[in-house]
């Protein structure tokens, strides 16, 4: 059967989309400039086998009731109706909440889910929970910027101010000179933004600043890091040592008198205490080039030479989600910003300091001028939270106090936790240490599409929609198109949306009104969208009625051009426009972060030595970065993602001259390994890798041999069995997944095929 095509969004692109023989046809929607290739991952994914056909429930937890259980993850399903499911949830969080009110409940729900807005899962969880069973433990900050999100307000401002506005596209290709970015600026990472992204241009951009002469300069163990157009530079430091090379560039730069003094003294705070740290004045040791180059890799005549050729030019400095997801995470992102300040750049336009530009497509963006509404929340009864990146310490260590942004707070003691939208085992580090976590609880309910690695640890797996099921308005603040997002299929076998199960499920706790307000999906998305009607109608401007707006799939919004807007007003005057700091300037010194007293985060950025670095056993630095063929676990299985493994597998990328030195050759099947675990993947040697570094992107779903062993073996390739559980720091508490060691040999074991679209029994 054909369907004429219909109007549809993603987080990675707005598309045509056709129905044709339960094959989808996609083309990219007209006005994107280049459309991203992940939109094939949905071309056969309707019916895929790895979809949930229907409710089920864990064998154990069906024959011995909640309770902590080392099965979970080993076990088998039991296929149950609607009925039995709905009625066993609802027993189940009545109890709960009965016995030990919401802070028995983790509501977190982490995860990116799909990008219509008002069947955006996690959205729909927090509301059940806050308006159904009072409450819920929350989670605070994000995988992505753990680190960054709680330290820029301390020493420049709010963070989506200094990343979505810090300076924008047409800014870099009309003003920059030199664009210092640590971490790349990869168009892999900026074809997506949460909500949708209708149009590419990042790519473009980078093409016309390059043209006109801007010089791209990379700070990545990747060349591929920086896209071609850029015709760039690439520089690669040792992984985890961007602080100590920043040191280092700044200890040159005092040395040489090349630092904007004038600008230091009237824009910062706490510049004499930089100087004395990297003159030794503290401890005796001394950080100039030298001392860097011995940390980072690169030798302090280029170091040197580095420092000089960014003096005196139109220099924008950007540091990459990636760094600060790593042990002391905090130290490049706040060095980053001082260099640029030493520089004298902040407030000129194409100059100064942003932060994670590239690192997703909002970044550089301008705004739309009323941002579309959100689902309301409703009020969480308690105020009990975990940073996000804490929920297995939480789980193992109910009742431990901890450290965060300058107080002690305690885990709380959570029974039952509730996912929809997310993928722990795909997010999380030390992938054997969040199954022992994940045991303690006496109920893990997921709602999913498909039998993700979370799904099959759950007690309680409801079948979800997938986001081509369903209608929803897709939008971002930074996406000037909102999209009508039109059903292409019917339900998948017997999945519901999540707003009718949680409907369902409040109905039956006799909370159905609070939770529906009476309204059904499309009654919502007409609610929404009036919202939105009166926000433009406040500025004067007249939008089509909701059955126009649907009939024509996509309105344009009206956008304001507000990039560099914070810092250029600060500029012109710090007295009028002081930054959002306790100074009014920028941090280079906080006192308020110093009263907190953290060695592993004082009051201005130092480097700290990592707990994890290359040694004897475990010699190579593994980059655990975003997959260029995916969002994160989201359609795996699809064709495109597909497409870029080896027989199934994920692909490793390894230095040339590493992979000869261990007898590893092109298409190999290879083993990483440390202590936490095992993983198999393809060999692919290069020589764009820099030497000692070996790269495994995220994503594969996890595929455990044997699911209960302490150190299990993922024969597709998930590289979070390998990185560590640790905090960036007792300031921010943030992930640090990004990169750990590892060693690297070839496969000497049975090679089974991998099983991980395979659904359970
Ligand atoms: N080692 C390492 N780990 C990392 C990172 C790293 O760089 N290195 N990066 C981190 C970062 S930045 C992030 S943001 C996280 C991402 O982690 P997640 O956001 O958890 O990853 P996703 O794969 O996007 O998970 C979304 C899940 O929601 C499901 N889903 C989609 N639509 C719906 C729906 O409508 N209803 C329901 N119920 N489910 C739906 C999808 O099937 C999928 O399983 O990973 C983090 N983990
Ligand atoms: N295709 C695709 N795009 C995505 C995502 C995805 O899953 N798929 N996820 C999105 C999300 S949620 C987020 S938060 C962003 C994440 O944005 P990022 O975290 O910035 O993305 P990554 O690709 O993990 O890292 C960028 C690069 O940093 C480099 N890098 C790693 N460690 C170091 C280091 O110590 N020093 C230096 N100098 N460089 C280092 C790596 O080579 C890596 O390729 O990406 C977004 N974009
Ligand atoms: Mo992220």
């Amino acid at each position: 059967m054909t369907q004429k095509p219909v109007m549809h969004s993603a987080h990675w692109g707005a598309f045509h989309v056709q129905n044709s023989d339960d094959q989808l046809l996609i083309e990219p929607f007209r006005g994107d400039p280049d459309p991203s290739p992940l939109l094939q991952n949905f071309r056969q994914a309707l019916n895929h086998p790895a979809r949930v056909a229907q409710p089920m429930i864990r064998r154990g937890w069906l024959e011995n009731g909640p309770g902590p259980d080392e099965r979970r993850g080993a076990d088998e399903y039991v296929a149950v109706s609607w009925e039995e499911a709905s009625q066993r949830v609802a027993q189940e969080l009545q109890r709960v909440g009965e016995s030990y009110g919401p802070e028995g409940i983790f509501g977190g729900s982490y995860g990116w889910s799909s990008a219509g807005r008002f069947h955006h899962a996690q959205s729909q969880v927090h509301r059940f929970l806050n308006t159904v069973m009072g409450g819920y433990v929350r989670s605070v900050n994000s995988y992505s910027s753990g680190a960054a999100s709680v330290l820029l307000p301390h020493i420049i401002g709010d963070m989506n101010e200094i990343a979505r506005r810090g300076v924008s596209w047409e800014e870099i290709a009309r003003h920059s000179e030199v664009v210092l970015a640590f971490g790349g600026l990869a168009l892999k990472n900026s074809q997506v933004a949460s909500g949708g992204l209708s149009e590419h241009t990042e790519r473009g951009f980078i093409e016309r600043a390059a043209q006109r002469g801007t010089r791209f300069i990379s700070v990545s163990p990747l060349k591929s890091d920086l896209p071609d157009e850029a015709q760039g530079e690439w520089l690669a430091l040792r992984p985890g040592t961007d602080a100590a090379f920043m040191l280092g560039l700044l200890a040159v730069l005092i040395a040489e008198s090349l630092t904007d003094e004038a600008f230091l003294a009237r824009y910062c705070v706490g510049w004499p205490q930089m100087v004395a740290y990297l003159r030794g004045e503290e401890d005796g040791i001394v950080r100039d080039a030298q001392w860097a180059a011995a940390i980072c890799g690169v030798s302090s005549d280029i170091i040197s030479q580095f420092a000089r050729q960014l003096h005196g030019k139109r220099v924008l400095i950007t540091v990459a989600h990636a760094l600060q997801r790593a042990e002391h995470g905090e130290q490049p992102v706040w060095l980053g910003l001082v260099l640029a300040a030493a520089l004298g750049q902040p407030g000129l336009p194409g100059g100064g300091y942003t932060y994670a530009l590239g690192a997703l497509g909002h970044y550089g963006k301008h705004h739309n001028l009323v941002s579309f509404p959100a689902l309301p929340q409703g009020k969480n009864g308690i105020d009990r939270f975990i940073p996000v990146a804490r929920i297995a310490d939480m789980l193992l260590h109910p009742g431990t106090r901890f450290h965060y942004n300058g107080r002690q707070l305690t885990y709380p003691h959570v029974r039952l936790a509730y996912w929809a939208g997310g993928n722990p085992f795909h997010h999380h580090q030390d992938l054997a240490r969040l199954r022992q976590a994940f045991c303690q609880l006496d109920t893990l309910i997921v709602h999913e599409s498909a039998w993700t690695a979370t799904a099959r640890h759950a007690d309680i797996v409801l079948p979800a929609t997938m986001t081509l099921e369903r209608e929803d308005i897709g939008g971002a603040p930074t996406d000037r198109h909102l999209v009508a997002m039109q059903p292409v299929a019917a339900p998948y076998a017997e999945a519901r949306d999540d707003y009718t199960i949680f409907r369902d499920l409040a109905r039956r706790l006799g909370r159905e009104s609070a939770f529906s307000e009476g309204r059904d999906a499309r009654d919502w998305l007409q609610h929404l969208y009036g919202q939105l009607q009166e926000k433009l109608a406040a500025h004067a401007i007249q939008t089509p009625d909701f059955s126009q707006f649907w009939q024509q799939g996509v309105l344009e919004l009206p956008q304001v051009k507000d990039g560099g807007r914070m810092m250029r007003a600060f500029r012109d005057d710090p007295d009028a426009a002081p930054l959002p700091t306790p100074d009014g300037k920028i941090e280079i010194f906080s006192a308020v972060i110093a009263s907190f007293g953290y060695h592993d985060c004082p009051g201005h950025p130092v480097w700290r030595e990592p707990q994890q670095k290359p040694s004897a056993s475990y010699p190579f630095w593994l980059i655990a970065n975003q997959p260029a063929s995916r969002l994160h676990s989201q359609l795996d299985f699809g064709d495109y993602s597909q497409s870029t493994k080896r027989s199934g597998r994920e692909v490793c990328t390894l230095n040339r001259a590493d992979a000869v030195a261990q007898a590893i050759a092109e298409g190999d099947i290879i083993e990483l390994f440390n202590d936490r675990g095992h993983v198999l993947a393809s060999a692919r040697l290069t020589d764009t890798i820099m030497p000692g570094v070996v790269q495994l992107p995220t994503g594969a779903w996890y595929d455990p041999v044997d699911p209960t062993a302490a150190r299990p073996l993922c024969r597709h390739g998930n590289p979070n069995v390998l990185t560590m559980d640790i905090a960036t720091s007792s300031l921010t508490q943030g992930c640090s997944g990004q990169i750990t060691v590892v060693q690297v040999r070839k496969f000497a074991g049975e090679i089974t095929p991998v099983q991980a679209f395979t659904p359970p029994q």
